[in-house]
């Protein structure tokens, strides 16, 4: 497969980019994290985006070693920022299930966080509902892990699927993302906008920390903002963008 093949390629000469979506905190207006995202502009096939190589890349294993340059990709950036002096809260990072299957997950992050001198708050771990329910147990037991030495987690694309209450009641988890289709539905269906404004304020009081994903439109963003949730990702505000572009939104001078 040439996707394959290319994305081989790019592992051996470390030409993935990690690109940053800065992420708006409703209070006070500034980026204080971003979502780090996986991008291969410039390929022999031309760009090629995630939505293809993601798949071909947790079908053949080679995620696992993709995921892991992004990390060191990340820490390497968050050291940058903290020694400019960024009110940075962390940078997170998608894992997908075949990671959880790494026995040596848990240590091998440590041994990154460590090498960058990165404490481990920094870096937020976001998991899919369908990451979990393949495989609560063994899912819940590395989450633990990490989770004491200091790992936060998000749980991404809440709404859609698999939505368990209990995961959110059960795991360690400090931040939950609701689906951007969730976001979108509510500006035209009562009854759904209902329920988003309930599990927000819900959570919220339980320490949970909110995300609204997807945010477009200045409706949109009135809306999330009414639910009480405390940040918005979207294109509204920001796109995912090279590092370059992220660092002034993650200082605080943008
Ligand atoms: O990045 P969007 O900009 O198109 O990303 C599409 C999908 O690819 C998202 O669901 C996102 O979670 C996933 N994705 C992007 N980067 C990574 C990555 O580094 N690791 C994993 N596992 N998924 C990623
Ligand atoms: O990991 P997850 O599936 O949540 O990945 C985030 C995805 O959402 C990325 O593909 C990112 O490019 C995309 N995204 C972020 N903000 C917006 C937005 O405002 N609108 C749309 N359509 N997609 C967005
Ligand atoms: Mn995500
Ligand atoms: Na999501």
């Amino acid at each position: 497969h040439a996707v394959t093949e290319i994305l081989k390629e790019e592992l051996l000469n470390q030409g993935f980019e990690v690109y940053y979506q800065p992420i708006y905190r409703c209070k006070d207006g500034g980026f204080p994290v971003a979502e780090a995202l996986l991008r291969l502009p410039d390929t022999p096939l031309g760009p090629i985006y995630p939505d293809e190589f993601i798949p071909i890349a947790e079908e053949t294993g080679l995620i696992v070693q993709m995921t892991y340059l992004v990390l060191a990709k990340v820490c390497k950036f968050v050291r940058r920022l903290l020694d400019e002096g960024a009110k940075l809260e962390g940078v997170s990072v998608n894992l997908s299930v075949l990671q959880f299957m790494q026995r040596d997950l848990a240590d091998h992050i440590a041994e990154i966080l460590d090498y960058y001198q990165i404490p481990a708050r920094f870096i937020k771990l976001e998991i899919t509902e369908s990451v979990v329910a393949s495989n609560y147990e063994a899912v819940l037991s590395v989450m633990e892990k990490l989770a004491k030495k200091g790992v936060q987690f998000a749980l991404d694309d809440f709404g859609t699927g698999y939505s368990n209450l209990s995961y959110v009641m059960h795991l360690p988890v400090d931040m939950v993302k609701i689906d951007r289709s969730l976001i979108w539905s509510s500006l035209n269906n009562d009854r759904c906008a209902t329920l988003v404004e309930a599990v927000s304020r819900t959570f919220g009081q339980a320490g949970i920390r909110m995300i609204a994903e997807g945010v477009e439109t200045g409706e949109q963003a009135a809306f999330a903002q009414r639910c009480g949730i405390e940040l918005i990702q979207g294109f509204l505000y920001a796109k995912p963008m090279p590092q370059e572009e992220a660092l002034p939104y993650l200082m605080g001078v943008k």
